[in-house]
């Protein structure tokens, strides 16, 4: 599969914990998980692989659902929905009508509690969990660690002393990642909180502040910031709010909660008039707040949470003149003061931005609405969830002027690969579709062509010219040295038919380290071959990262934005890649998604 199990499992395997049943409200979210746990658990049983996947699937369709869970099953129309059948509908029904399942109770109770933990261990599975469970009667990490260090784990069938390493270095990653949490899980978690505190009468102002207001990829916790004069009725709701796992502190203006999903999220409230310099302050960085305070000072000013003010003493008055009448209503004005022009909070990092906004050179960045399609979509015909006019027909709601659609090569087995002739025969679906004019939107006939441990592509060149672009990527062989890895992608890349590089480095968030490669010389190699580097932007990938995109690109790298989606819900992730893209000060003009449909015609026809 090119991209793992859903987001919200992986997120809450991470840490090795599991959603409680008494929820005052499940959603699809919870359900899928639920789900998504009963097939894990059935694994670690040794139950049948068809029996498995069925709760697998069922789990990504519930994700998948555009409707309301409960009108659905309401309308008893589950079973309606690709992916759940009659069982497991019931179950579903069940969980939405009562909040409990027995069935998954009792599943649960029968098999130790950390073995779940165990799973996300990259490289074990659930046939190895099974036999470390079975052998060494290993129930949680800790027992893990134990037998790694004791050498027993090296000494079982099919595991030896370099498993045995790998399986110790990655639960030392894993106790590090653990306490951080996708961007687009964290916003997710993180939206109903805003809306519902914005409904109480005595908020004026909510904003979002710290790491998840810059979109990093990653957050560690949920900074909020309320505008109000009565913080201790928003206290008291915020505290008190459902899907708290723990009140961490409450205080008069800051409380912090940890909810059910593990996220902590900090809550400040604060006098109207120190709403934008607080703002300011809690949005960060850190580093890029020591800067402007050196700045600040520098004039004269200290700036620090609750305002700008003048120094005391020598200078004081002459910066006294200088903020009379002025009033600090907003971040603009605040930067206004300290010379800059405004800094949108994805820039905030301390990368040359303060430079940049005294110059009044900073970029224009991209946005949402300047995305006008997107390529890089996966069909039924590999292994997405859904059908090439499904997808057609989500682009469209989307209104964007074309989609490209590329699923993957013979290579990728595990993921249903195309042969010569499946492929064939999806391009030609895709020329009939275009013709019948049924959709506004425009499809190109693509592929996401593995890249051969060699270097060499999926197909022959007389396969690749057949198609509208091709996107090339590794799914295999991850393990190579720097020097053979860069050798190989390299070679992809200048093979005339390769349109862009598919997800970079392979990291998958929290999850899997890149594979070694030297990024410079695969830029630079781009570059020379006129082939586009993607920005994936599945928020496990979001592969380029960000921080090497605005030197890469004032070189004259080209980027496109890609949504790497496997259904149509996952079309959505094409705001994440917008956002990353602003993190790496990408302009319209450095994104090939941002043309229309006739100028992508033309440039995909020169190439
Ligand atoms: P995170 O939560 O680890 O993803 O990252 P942030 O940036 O959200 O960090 P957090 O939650 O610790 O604090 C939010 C912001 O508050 C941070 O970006 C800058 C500001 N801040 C917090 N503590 C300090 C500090 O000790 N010094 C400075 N200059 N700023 C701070
Ligand atoms: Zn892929
Ligand atoms: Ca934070
Ligand atoms: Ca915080």
């Amino acid at each position: 599969m090119c991209v793992p199990d859903s987001l919200e499992a992986h997120n809450s395997l991470q840490r090795g914990r599991t959603f409680g049943m008494v929820h005052k409200y499940m959603d699809k979210h919870d359900i899928a998980h639920i789900l998504d746990e009963i097939g894990t658990l059935l694994m670690l049983q040794g139950e049948n692989p068809f029996k498995i996947r069925a709760y697998h699937n069922a789990a990504r369709a519930l994700e998948n659902l555009e409707e309301d869970l409960a009108v659905v099953v309401k309308e008893k129309r589950l079973e309606d929905i690709p992916g759940i059948g009659e069982k497991i509908a019931l179950k579903i029904t069940m969980l939405v009508e009562t909040e409990r399942l027995p069935y998954y109770e009792k599943l649960k109770k029968s098999m130790p509690e950390g073995l779940l933990a165990l799973l996300n261990i990259p490289g074990l599975g659930g046939k190895k969990v099974k036999a470390l469970y079975e052998k060494l009667k290993i129930k949680k990490v800790e027992d893990l660690v134990d037998a790694c260090k004791k050498g027993k784990v090296a000494k079982l069938a099919g595991f030896g002393a370099k498993t045995q390493e790998n399986i110790l270095n990655s639960i030392v990653k894993i106790e590090t990642y653990g306490r951080r949490v996708l961007w687009w899980t964290a916003n997710r978690i993180a939206k109903p909180i805003l809306e519902q505190l914005s409904k109480l009468k005595e908020v004026k102002q909510v904003e979002i502040a710290g790491s998840l207001r810059r979109k990093l990829e990653t957050v560690g916790d949920v900074d909020i910031l309320v505008a109000s004069s009565s913080p201790s009725r928003v206290m008291e709701w915020f505290t008190k709010q459902s899907g708290i796992d723990k009140v961490l502190a409450k205080g008069p203006t800051k409380s912090s909660i940890r909810l059910k999903e593990g996220l902590q999220v900090d809550l400040r409230v604060i006098p109207e008039n120190q709403f934008a310099a607080a703002l300011m302050y809690f949005t960060g960085s850190k580093d890029h707040n020591i800067k402007i305070r050196g700045r600040a000072n520098a004039q004269g000013l200290t700036l620090n949470e609750y305002g700008l003010e003048p120094l005391t003493g020598a200078r004081k008055r002459k910066t006294m003149t200088k903020l009379t009448g002025k009033k600090l209503a907003t971040e603009e004005a605040v930067y206004k003061i300290l010379g800059l022009s405004y800094i949108p909070p994805e820039l905030r990092e301390d990368m040359g931005e303060i430079a940049a906004a005294e110059k009044g050179k900073l970029p224009t960045l991209v946005e949402e609405k300047d995305i006008k399609g997107v390529f890089h979509c996966h069909t039924t015909e590999s292994d997405g969830h859904n059908t090439l006019e499904e997808m057609v027909a989500a682009a469209q709601k989307l209104r964007w002027q074309y989609l490209g659609i590329s699923d993957h090569s013979k290579s990728s087995f595990q993921a249903n690969g195309m042969d010569e002739d499946r492929l064939f025969e999806q391009v030609g679906s895709i020329r009939k579709l275009n013709k019948t004019k049924k959709f506004s939107t425009y499809v190109f006939a693509g592929l996401e062509c593995d890249i051969l441990t060699s270097g060499k592509l999926d197909f022959p060149d007389s396969v690749l010219k057949k198609l509208d672009f091709v996107i090339v990527s590794i799914h295999r062989s991850f393990n190579l040295d720097e020097k053979t890895m860069t050798a190989r992608i390299i070679k992809a890349i200048e093979n005339p038919y390769a349109t862009m590089l598919g997800h970079l480095t392979g990291r998958l968030l929290l999850k899997r380290e890149p594979y070694p490669l030297n990024i410079p010389k695969v830029i630079d190699a781009c570059i020379a071959n006129h082939t586009i580097i993607e920005l994936n932007a599945h928020p496990m990938r979001l592969d380029m990262d960000w921080r090497l995109w605005h030197k890469a690109a004032d070189k004259g790298l080209k980027c496109s934005i890609n949504p790497d989606a496997h259904s149509t819900e996952d079309l959505q992730y094409y705001r994440a890649g917008v956002n990353i893209a602003r993190k790496g000060w990408l302009e319209r003009q450095d994104i090939l998604n941002t043309l229309s449909l006739a100028k992508v015609k033309a440039y995909l026809k020169i190439r």
